[in-house]
């Protein structure tokens, strides 16, 4: 009896030992002012939408409106016609049942579609586009840390137009033969395509001066998508058609 009353004192005694050292285990005599202070590095999030476009206004997550334009301003003067209207409120076009998620599960993306026209005499070099600003008013914004851009993409089935050239849009800087220095040609296919391209892959524009890519990240008034098209033949014409959705900037 008394060895077994004896064990089980024992056994209290142990565990009563074992607890007060897991206690102080638990609290480290160091005092709070000893402890290193906590620091907090800048998180960057790997991805950034600029817009999905599916509120259906002309307005994108940055604060930045969409736009179109053509060769019909000066200096160029040409006669290829875009819609929405180069000056006209954007508005966003209805996406259909072929989205690769289903039917309803995107409801709005930007499209631009036209004509880009050469007359017999006058501009040779004609082109239609759409873009997009990442601010209200178009200040330069640095996305220099960002490592490319994210887009899906389609052309209409009965396009002559087949290839476009993503820049960026510069046109604070006076010399316009460096407003969009930078860009990549791709050819959306006709059904929905996502297409990632880092800016390392952006090249020069043969005819620009140079602009140092760098500088140019960060210096982006906007993000635009036109024609690069061979030039049709005087008198002549291609029929252009490109849907952009959920465009992203993105970091790696
Ligand atoms: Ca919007
Ligand atoms: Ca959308």
């Amino acid at each position: 009896m008394n060895i077994k009353r004896n064990s089980v004192i024992t056994l209290v005694i142990i565990l009563f030992i074992l607890f007060i050292q897991g206690c102080k285990e638990l609290n480290p005599e160091i005092p709070a002012s000893k402890l290193p202070a906590a620091t907090s590095l800048p998180v960057l999030p790997l991805e950034v939408k600029v817009d999905d476009c599916d509120d259906n206004d002309n307005v994108n997550a940055w604060g930045g409106y969409w736009f179109t334009f053509d060769d019909t301003k000066a200096p160029n003067y040409g006669i290829s016609e875009v819609n929405p209207r180069n000056g006209a409120q954007f508005t966003m076009s209805y996406v259909g049942p072929d989205w690769p998620g289903g039917p309803g599960s995107n409801l709005w993306a930007a499209r631009m579609w036209g004509k880009v026209i050469r007359g017999m005499t006058g501009f040779a070099y004609p082109l239609i586009g759409m873009g997009s600003g990442l601010s209200p008013q178009e200040e330069p914004q640095d996305i220099s840390n960002f490592t490319g851009i994210r887009f899906w993409a389609k052309r209409g089935a009965e396009d002559t137009v087949m290839t476009y050239r993503i820049s960026f849009k510069h046109a604070n800087i006076t010399d316009p033969s460096k407003q969009d220095a930078y860009g990549f040609i791709f050819s959306p296919p006709t059904s929905w395509t996502q297409f990632n391209i880092k800016f390392s892959q952006f090249t020069q524009q043969s005819w620009s001066l140079p602009l140092d890519k760098m500088e140019s990240l960060k210096l982006v008034q906007g993000i635009q998508i036109q024609t690069k098209n061979p030039d049709p033949p005087p008198g002549s014409s291609y029929n252009s058609d490109i849907w952009i959705d959920n465009i992203v900037l993105y970091r790696e």
